[in-house]
């Protein structure tokens, strides 16, 4: 008889799935899994820290749109997840967390790394946590993990395998293998929504679409695009959903912070068609600020529960965006829309506008350097199809003002979580997803220290990433509105020091250079990209520079004279008292 394991199973399954690379760090409760990985010629990456491993999974499949994998040891492996997988969960992105854990038969006999309620801690950051207790069952609710990660609204899933049930061996025969793991057709939209959608949207002057992680991940970028151009409406994108229609097409309208700007010209939208993009934070909230309170709303979500969120939404289609786009497409072809040069005209003022408050930066002779020069520069260095991966406080917003991006998955940022530390796990899974494209990550020297040691994972597994720090020697967002607050004296905390990170990661055997002159950013970045080995650039930047979005989420907390009523809150601004 031929008998297998669990791990034997896992990673059977995983490779069915179309799994190639997995994320992980070693632990004794998942020796089986990576001696199946070795037969099977599944490629593990192990990372520094297990924070990591998750944060790669996650990030490889945002640039992927595919389910992300990441494998840690039981006790401390797990614990070390749980801010990559309550990252992953407010951003609904399929992965898929294996976690070991002690024999089921030594439950309540203080065993190595046993003790603790793994799937307590889990259930409520997963779309399903769940512990499998009869190796058989392997196969089958790993089969039915990667459904739940990627079916419906995405999101992660946690299955935890005790060492007792993982390393058993069964006759091969009894175990079942389940052939198809996913469904192939997905819920389409009513005929009837999609001509009253299309009505609204053919007849609106200034319509816009927002496209959100539901769009990426439904797989419909050519579907997106293509709608786009057939109806002429511009596309505005979150941060899950940018390049799906590359910045630079005369129908983007970047990210939804162009809406933000749209608005302050005094223009808005008068239909909005959300496209698997939940209303929050990054589309204005109940607030009148990117989607205006007179828009007719339209959304399309794979989620019920979603729809009417925060806003009243005139009309809801719960489908899956692919579909719909190809429903909604097939409409509007038939149809010729109207005249809406003025509106696009103003799309493409706003798009442009903030990097142009900054223009004065990319002509200054000598040192300091300016921040947006720096994520000017790397926009401006880098070849069409690069990605970028911008992580920190004001770090990440000046990147994403300088970036152009091309393509779906190729800008990866925070998203609701606001997770410093994304930005290294992130580039390096996109580098190990894509190795023939460039991969630079503009990251803050605060945020950087988080997961720092992964310049030793680049350099181990090959990953030729180019990291730049942007080195303004403070947790400048927070120091920054420290100072809006309450005064320049009254920093506290925020600090850093002038650290030479380029040498740490020497040390780690990455290139590595100081920048200090704006003349020397271009070279250095050319350097970087050509020397075929992972990279550090570590730019010292003028400190005080407040970046826009810094002013904005403390207005409302700065205290107002005489008597107030309101509580004032620094990124919430102002409630009633
Ligand atoms: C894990 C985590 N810890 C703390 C914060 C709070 N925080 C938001 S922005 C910021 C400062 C970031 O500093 P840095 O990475 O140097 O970027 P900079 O703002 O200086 O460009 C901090 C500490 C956070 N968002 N995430
Ligand atoms: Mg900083």
């Amino acid at each position: 008889m031929a008998s297998i394991d669990g791990g034997e199973m896992l990673i059977r399954v995983l490779k069915q799935h179309g799994v190639r690379e997995i994320f992980t760090l070693h632990g004794g409760h998942l020796d089986c899994i990576f001696q199946a990985a070795l037969d099977h010629g599944m490629r593990l990456i192990d990372t520094r820290h297990e924070q990591a491993a998750g944060h790669a999974a996650d990030g490889w499949a945002r640039t992927t749109g595919r389910v992300g994998v990441a494998i840690v040891t039981a006790g401390p492996g797990v614990t070390d997840v749980v801010t990559s997988i309550a990252n992953a969960y407010l951003d609904c992105i399929p992965t898929l967390f294996i976690g070991g854990a002690a024999p089921l038969s030594d439950a309540e006999m203080l065993p190595l790394q046993g003790g603790i309620d793994q799937l307590a801690l889990m259930q409520p950051i997963t779309k399903w946590a769940h512990r499998i207790t009869h190796v058989q069952r392997v196969p089958d609710l790993v089969a039915q993990a990667l459904r739940v990660a990627t079916t419906g609204r995405p999101g992660p899933v946690f299955l935890e395998i005790p060492a007792d049930v993982l390393f058993k061996r069964v006759d091969e025969k009894e175990v079942f293998f389940p052939q198809r793991i996913c469904p192939e057709a997905l819920p389409a939209p009513a005929a009837q929504a999609v001509e009253k959608a299309i009505d609204w949207l053919q007849s609106a002057q200034r319509p816009a679409i927002i496209a959100g992680g539901g769009s990426w991940f439904s797989g419909a970028a050519p579907e997106l695009l293509a709608f786009a151009e057939h109806t002429g409406i511009p596309v505005f994108a979150n941060s899950k959903a940018r390049g799906m229609v590359p910045d630079d097409h005369p129908l983007s309208g970047r990210s939804s912070v162009s809406l933000g700007v749209l608005k302050q010209m005094g223009i808005a939208p008068d239909v909005v068609l959300l496209l698997g993009a939940r209303v929050g934070l990054f589309t204005g909230g109940r607030s009148d600020l990117m989607i205006p309170h007179t828009a007719r709303l339209i959304q399309v979500d794979i989620e019920g529960a979603e729809i009417g969120r925060n806003r009243d939404v005139e009309l809801g289609i719960v489908a899956d965006c692919r579909a719909a786009l190809r429903a909604l497409d097939d409409v509007a072809r038939q149809r010729k829309p109207p005249d809406r040069s003025a509106w696009l005209q103003s799309v493409q003022q706003a798009r442009v506008l903030p990097g142009a408050m900054f223009a004065s930066a990319l002509v200054t002779a000598g040192p300091p350097i300016h921040p947006y020069r720096l994520a000017h520069a790397i926009a401006t260095s880098v070849e069409r199809d690069a990605i970028i991966v911008a992580d920190g406080g004001e770090t990440a917003w000046w990147m994403d003002m300088a970036a152009e991006v091309h393509a779906g998955g190729h800008w990866l940022s925070h998203g609701y979580f606001g997770c410093l530390g994304v930005g290294l796990p992130f580039a390096l899974a996109a580098k190990a997803a894509h190795p023939d494209r460039q991969v630079v990550c503009l990251i803050g020297d605060g945020s950087v220290g988080l997961n720092f040691s992964e310049f030793d994972t680049m350099v181990r597994h090959g990953l030729n990433v180019v990291t730049v720090i942007n080195n303004d020697r403070q947790w400048g967002m927070s120091l920054h509105g420290q100072e809006l607050m309450y005064g320049k004296d009254r920093t506290v905390g925020t600090a850093l020091a002038p650290t030479r990170y380029d040498l740490a990661a020497v040390g780690f055997g990455c290139h590595g250079e100081q920048v200090e002159h704006p003349g020397e950013l271009v070279p250095a970045l050319q350097r970087a990209l050509a020397c075929g080995r992972p990279a550090c650039l570590n730019v010292m930047t003028d400190p005080s520079v407040i970046h826009p979005i810094t002013q904005m989420m403390v207005t409302g907390a700065v205290p107002k004279p005489g008597a107030d009523d309101k509580v004032r809150m620094p990124y919430y601004g102002e409630r009633d008292a």
